[in-house]
């Protein structure tokens, strides 16, 4: 079975998967859930260590706010992880009732775009080289603010962040199409986060989180499209039912996530040149986290084994032919292609365990934690 497409292939894990969360209405308390980024990192590392496929863990600013950088960027390194992706937050703070980059008083824009540079500063400590911006912005009602006011305004506030990146920093712009009681929201699909990124310059990439399209979206197209731009810099996966759910990636619908997967092996964008990052953006709210991130980092990897199989050369053929049904059974047949006894062999030649949840579940980790870890913090709201 050809695997080689994986070797180089990684998943970065995001911090605020191992605390608490909930739904809207109700964060369900774990024991042993990490009390500080410093023990967050250590549950990353676990991940890493029974996977060997997620080195690096990417944080959310303040959520993750240290005194010394350089010390939590050591500490990631001793655990044999790295600092990944570096996530602004601009939605718990009261000045942004009205929104943030898009704000109608240039002093909220200011301080949002501080905060930026602040993330930018922390990159440099950390050794980063991707800052996430999400606006979780919009207008409630029709006439609230001018739409294409606000569209200016973020093309200004963004074009003060990227002026400000360094040579090997960039930005990963996220969009989404909805918020609870949100009439629009500032970046609400992918064109609208191309078109920022395009007039920014070239290190502006747009980030594709799974769970952020209206039901029935071809995400698989918008990944395609991405690429051919040369403007997918990273996904944030997680699967979702009917919202933004977060939950574990490839649960929800594992033939989409091999679609997506598909799209990346046939642009060669699983190797490390392409510099997509694949990070997920999950939570684990009733589930076992550490676990729930194991299982998840396997399902991007399960899904990029099967797309790996797709007889590229028959595909072509069948394509070129006109045959639809033909065409269409040879990417059936690399989904349906059991890849899970060829990865745990490749697991266990490379030192690592066979099946990584039960390895964990043996490990006792989870019990040394809880008895160690008294009073966690909530997933970073309230850390
Ligand atoms: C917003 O829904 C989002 O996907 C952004 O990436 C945020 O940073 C993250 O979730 C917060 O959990
Ligand atoms: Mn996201
Ligand atoms: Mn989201």
């Amino acid at each position: 079975m050809n695997l080689d497409g994986l070797d180089d292939f990684t998943v970065e894990v995001p911090s605020w998967a191992y605390g608490n969360s909930g739904t809207r209405f109700k964060v369900f308390a774990s024991p042993g859930v990490p009390r500080n980024p410093y023990e967050k990192i250590a549950d990353a590392a676990v991940v890493h260590r029974t996977t060997g496929l997620a080195p690096r863990v990417s944080l959310h600013i303040p959520w993750d706010v240290v005194d010394d950088w350089g010390d939590l960027r050591a500490y990631a390194e001793k655990q044999g992880v790295r600092l990944g992706a570096v996530n602004a937050n601009l939605f718990q703070d009261d000045d942004y009732k009205l929104g943030s980059l898009c704000h109608p008083d240039p002093a909220i824009r200011d301080k949002a775009v501080r905060h930026h540079l602040d993330c930018l500063e922390i990159m440099r400590a950390t050794g980063s080289t991707d800052l996430k911006i999400w606006l979780p912005d919009g207008l409630n009602y029709p006439g609230q603010d001018s739409l294409r006011g606000r569209q200016d305004r973020l093309a200004e506030s963004l074009r003060r962040i990227y002026d400000a990146l360094g040579e090997d920093q960039r930005i990963l712009l996220e969009y989404k199409f909805f918020e609870p009681y949100f009439y629009s929201m500032d970046i609400p699909d992918w064109g609208t986060s191309l078109l920022h990124c395009l007039a920014l310059g070239e290190r502006a990439t747009v980030v594709l989180d799974t769970g952020h399209h209206a039901p029935g979206t071809n995400i698989e197209f918008i990944v395609m499209q991405l690429l051919r731009q040369g403007r997918l810099g990273a996904f944030d996966f997680n699967s979702r039912f009917y919202a933004d759910d977060d939950l574990i990636v490839g649960a929800a619908d594992p033939f989409q996530l091999f679609r997506i997967m598909s799209e990346i092996v046939a642009a060669g964008a699983h190797r490390p040149e392409s510099r997509v990052n694949f990070m997920l953006d999950q939570c684990h709210n009733i589930e076992e986290k550490i676990p729930g991130q194991i299982r998840s980092v396997l399902n991007v990897e399960q899904a990029l084994a099967k797309a790996l199989q797709i007889d590229q050369g028959a595909l072509a053929t069948a394509q070129r032919e006109g045959d639809v049904l033909g065409a269409n059974a040879v990417l059936m047949d690399a989904y349906e292609t059991d890849v899970r006894g060829p990865l745990a062999d490749r697991r266990e030649a490379r030192g690592l365990p066979r099946d990584p949840v039960a390895a964990f579940k043996a490990s006792g980790y989870a019990a040394t934690v809880t008895a160690e870890r008294v009073g966690g913090t909530q997933a970073g709201w309230g850390a």
